[in-house]
């Protein structure tokens, strides 16, 4: 999931105002998968008295809730795909410091993992582990801020550099998702330092340095495994939103999910998710586990890389499970992006030919961005929105 930058908005995103109390229209859900049928139950009602409480699923799991409101239990459909789900596969990891001795090497399983499942885990990138420990730290300090404080960064408007929010498609989605993020602004232009929260103020410019290093590398050798310069992906580091998810305890987790099956929409992500677990990529062979692996980052491509490369390379679908376990799960994505909102973008000319004619039509980011904003997560990949 990408928030990118100067959106305008549909008018949904700022449905707020609500005149009842948060509690009574509530109507938790019971251990049955589908949703109870109540007369005095008004969906939208309760979904904005929740977004006006600006503290987010902590905020419920902070008040003690025992089951989750209705409007977090997703179809019966979803639910029992989140069993289905192949346990064997696992994700291609790629040892990055093979790059000085064996580049070649890297270069081609960095191609073979970026044209077949789309995601993978690069282990000795050279950051240091203490920036990846402190990042999420950071990241979950914030979260757990007193409410007094949460609730000052919680906003929809997503002009601004810097929000706190639950579930970015709240008003659009079927259902919603346990989780709660703060997403950050890095580029082209950064939120101002002030406006990013005292707590995490720090890692996040740091990391946001060490993203783009590793960004600038990753998609160097992405463009050479194409055939392509190792500058060739230059600007697609340009525009990056920093997001850092928070996946509380959720009470009932079966019923609910803590982040929709999606595909990200920008060019590629690079993950930095704690010990607990819980993201799945969907491949062939089913839902695989992407194991939280020591140090290790995950990249994934995204929708703009698969239709710039005119599907050499591929975005992959994936979904983060409702954390069922005791700790809360921290996770940190960067989307890296093109800076230049009115470039027109589409698969490239030395990509393209007779016998490879272009998949997808040109258009501008600004337009691929507004289209992402108007779907819920939940909804297609953008690709099938640009293909001719
Ligand atoms: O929390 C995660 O591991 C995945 C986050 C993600 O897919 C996203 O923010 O787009
Ligand atoms: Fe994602």
């Amino acid at each position: 999931m990408n928030f990118s930058v100067n959106l305008r908005l549909p008018t949904s995103f700022n449905t707020l105002n609500s005149p009842k109390p948060f509690s009574t229209c509530f109507t938790m859900s019971t251990a049955s998968t589908s949703p109870p049928i109540s007369a005095t139950y008004d969906r939208a009602e309760a979904v904005k008295q929740f977004d006006n409480t600006k503290l987010g699923v902590k905020g419920l799991v902070d008040s003690g809730v025992k089951t989750i409101p209705s409007f977090f239990v997703h179809p019966p459909e979803t639910l029992s795909d989140l069993k289905s789900r192949s346990i064997t596969s696992e994700i291609p990891t790629i040892d990055l410091s093979a790059v000085t001795t064996s580049r070649a090497a890297v270069i081609d399983k960095l191609r073979l993992a970026a044209s077949t499942v789309g995601f993978f885990q690069v282990i000795n990138h050279g950051i240091p582990p203490d920036l990846l420990r402190r990042t999420l730290a950071a990241m979950k300090s914030f979260h757990e801020l007193p409410p007094e404080q949460r609730s000052q960064v919680y906003r929809r408007e997503i002009g601004k550099g810097v929000s706190y929010l639950s579930n970015v498609d709240l008003y659009q989605s079927k259902a919603a998702s346990w989780r709660d993020t703060i997403q950050i602004r890095m580029g082209p232009v950064a939120a101002d330092r002030d406006e990013i929260p005292e707590v995490c103020r720090e890692e996040v410019l740091e990391w946001d340095k060490e993203v783009v290093r590793i960004g600038e590398v990753l998609l160097g050798l992405l463009s050479e495994g194409l055939g392509l310069g190792a500058e060739r992906f230059r600007e697609l580091v340009e525009g990056r939103v920093m997001v850092g998810h928070y996946y509380p305890f959720c009470p009932q987790a079966d019923l609910t999910v803590g982040l929709n099956s999606h595909t990200d929409p920008g060019a590629l992500t690079v993950l930095l998710q704690d010990h607990v677990g819980g993201l799945q990529v969907r491949t062939e062979e089913g839902w695989v586990d992407v194991k939280p692996v020591p140090d290790a980052l995950v990249f994934n491509i995204g929708d703009l890389l698969q239709i710039i490369s005119n599907e050499e390379y591929k975005s992959a679908y994936h979904r983060v499970l409702a954390n069922a376990s005791g700790e809360p799960r921290l996770s940190v994505a960067v989307f890296l992006n093109p800076g230049d909102r009115e470039k027109m973008f589409g698969p490239l000319p030395e990509l393209t030919s007779e016998e490879k004619p272009p998949l997808y039509r040109n258009f501008t980011l600004h337009e691929f961005m507004t289209r992402f904003f108007t779907k819920e997560l939940d909804g297609k990949s953008l690709t099938n929105f640009f293909r001719q």
